[in-house]
């Protein structure tokens, strides 16, 4: 089976603090003033039963998983989150923009933590199904991002990890748009937070042009 690209889905990646939340907010504004229907959304998370499944990934106070618990349960919990909130939007046509999607299984269980990308891709294929229209990589080096992020406090269990892992994750990220240059637009998180919005909103008014 192969994946079955939705025009109007958009998903969010990044590192810690690349500033997904805040990117996320202003293209919600831009396509509630356009008058469209949207739904914003997170990973792991965006249904009652894969909250449940974030929380028992991100305590650091369980055991450390293995890496195939850890991709297994992000998986249990997108498999849940893309039957029971992300399909019903998009087949009434909604926009859906979701902070994280499988990508980031991708940078974090495989480029990361060395999950093999094969296994990936099969689950992608088998209890996925589905991919964005528009991927936008907030890109930031390691060092900005965590201390963006260690800024807010207390860091959950994946937030604890050392700072290659970070390194890894943002090369997977950066290998994964020069592989699919088509979906990706890589955005300088860098930036203000009022420039990088800018930039993403207007990768997003493209897309809306090409759909509506
Ligand atoms: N994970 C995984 O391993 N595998 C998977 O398949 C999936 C996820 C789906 C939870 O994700 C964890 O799950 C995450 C990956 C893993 N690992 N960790 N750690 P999450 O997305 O919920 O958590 P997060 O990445 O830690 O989110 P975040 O750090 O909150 O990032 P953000 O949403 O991109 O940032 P933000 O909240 O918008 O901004 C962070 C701070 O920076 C905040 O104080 C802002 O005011 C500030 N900020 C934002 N933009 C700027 C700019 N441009 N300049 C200066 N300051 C800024």
């Amino acid at each position: 089976m192969t994946l079955r690209t939705y025009p109007r889905f958009i998903t969010l990646e990044g590192g810690e603090g690349a500033g997904k939340s805040t990117v996320l907010s202003a293209l919600r504004e831009v396509l509630r003033e356009t008058g469209r229907e949207v739904v914003s959304t997170r990973e792991p998370g965006g249904t009652p039963l894969s909250e449940q499944i974030r929380g028992l990934l991100l305590d650091p106070h369980h055991e450390t998983p293995t890496i195939d618990t850890e991709l297994l349960l992000m998986f249990a919990a997108r498999a849940q989150h893309v039957r029971e909130t992300i399909l019903p939007a998009l087949e009434r046509d909604a926009w859906v923009i979701s902070d994280r999607f499988t990508d980031a299984s991708y940078a974090y269980q495989g480029a990361a933590r060395g999950g093999d990308p094969v296994f990936i891709a099969e689950l992608e294929r088998r209890v996925v199904g589905i991919a964005p229209a528009l991927t936008l990589l907030l890109d930031v080096p390691v060092a900005v991002g965590l201390q963006r992020a260690r800024g807010r406090g207390a860091a959950d269990r994946i937030e604890g990890e050392r700072d290659d892992f970070f390194e890894r994750v943002r090369e997977g990220y950066l290998a994964r748009a020069a592989a699919e240059p088509a979906r990706f637009r890589v955005v300088d998180a860098t930036q203000s937070p009022q420039t990088v919005a800018a930039d993403a909103v207007a990768h997003m008014r493209r897309l809306i042009g090409e759909v509506s």
